[in-house]
């Protein structure tokens, strides 16, 4: 038995390492593992299986040897197996055709809807001249969409035709911003200076310049004293803001029953210079906002003594600054979202 062992003692000890090192494959280092120091079979691992069955001075001058073999296969066959590892590396970017000294291609990078984008620099524009922002749902009430507003049960505002109506619920998708007003106003004492972005809805027909869905930022101020001149001043700013020194503007005087008096402001269309164009319908003018003096009656709905308080508002369309400051002749090119022409408008 004692000889058996020291025969395959010697065999392994003279060759194993040199096997081990000279292996060429991957799958060559697994198998030299498996058979020299595989758990079942290894021709090693027997011999150490051994080991107690030998007399005890055998024992002792063969067992650290054993020891000191099995740890050398070990790190041997480590060594040959990243060795290989990094052959096949090599050998894999060699003959592939990746050149990695050519710049990396271009990266697509997301950017923001040019309706984002107007709205954001409109807030921004009002934003330095001291506005602050204020937020209002999209689903309202009668009584802040329109009656807190001065409009009566029979303006035709409240037409089937202009607003959408929530089924079997007493609430409607606001037609405007200016509910916010409404929102802000019994909620907060003056002096007031709000802006108020968001998305409103109207049941009407789409053109080249409406949208059943569109944008408007709203603008308020409330303190003493406020006249149709600080609405000037502070419009005239805003528009040329958002165009240019030379943008051409004019005001023009209009009914909206929460206001008196009332303005629209026009901006001279840049998309036809004012020759007249489909977006302007044809008239070289495009029609930006609705403004005016808050009516004492919406002052006094909020709790607002209108002896003491007076105050300015207007509300902007977003779409159709966005119309202007992108050259888009239609508005519904804005909606389509199709990239070609997105990624036109904002490169
Ligand atoms: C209003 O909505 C008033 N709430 C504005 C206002 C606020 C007046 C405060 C006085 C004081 P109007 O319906 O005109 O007004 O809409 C305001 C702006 O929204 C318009 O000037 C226009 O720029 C834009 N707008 C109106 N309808 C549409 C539509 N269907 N599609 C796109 N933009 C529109």
């Amino acid at each position: 038995m004692s000889q058996d062992w020291e025969r395959g003692w010697l065999e392994l000890s003279v060759s194993a390492l040199d096997v081990v090192s000279r292996v060429e494959t991957l799958e060559a280092v697994e198998a030299a593992r498996v058979e020299y120091l595989g758990r079942e079979r290894g021709r090693l691992t027997a011999l150490l299986r051994g080991l107690k069955d030998l007399p005890l001075e055998q024992k002792k001058v063969y067992g650290p040897q054993a020891n000191a073999l099995k740890d050398a296969i070990e790190k041997s066959l480590e060594s040959r197996k990243r060795a290989l590892e990094a052959k096949a590396l090599e050998a894999g970017l060699a003959s592939s055709r990746v050149d990695l000294t050519l710049p990396a291609p271009p990266w697509p990078r997301g950017r923001r809807h040019p309706v984002s984008e107007t709205m954001n620099e409109m807030t921004s524009i009002l934003g330095r001249l001291g506005f602050s922002l204020a937020e209002g749902p999209q689903v309202e009430t009668d009584r802040n969409n329109f009656e807190g507003l001065n409009v009566p049960a029979d303006h035709p505002a409240r037409d089937l035709q202009d607003t959408f109506y929530l089924k079997d619920l007493p609430l409607l998708l606001r037609t405007h911003t200016s509910p916010v007003q409404i929102r802000h106003m019994e909620a907060n004492k003056p002096p007031i200076r709000i802006m108020a972005p968001g998305r409103v809805f109207r049941h009407e027909a789409v053109d080249a310049s409406h949208s059943a869905v569109f944008h408007q930022v709203e603008g308020l101020y409330i303190d003493k004293n406020v006249s149709m001149a600080d609405l000037k001043g502070t419009l005239s700013v805003f528009i040329r803001g958002l165009f240019g020194p030379k943008a051409a503007i004019r005001f023009r005087p209009s009914f909206f029953p929460f206001v008196e008096p009332g303005a629209e402001v026009d901006v001279r269309c840049l998309l036809c210079a004012g020759e007249g164009c489909p977006a302007c319908k044809r008239s070289g003018w495009m029609e930006m906002l609705g403004a005016g003096l808050v009516h004492p009656n919406v002052l006094r709905f909020c709790g607002i003594d209108p002896e003491v308080w007076s105050g300015y508002a207007f509300g902007v369309g977003v779409e159709r600054i966005a119309l202007l400051r992108y050259g888009v002749p239609d508005i519904r090119m804005l909606y389509e979202n199709d990239l070609r022409v997105l990624e036109k408008l904002a490169p």
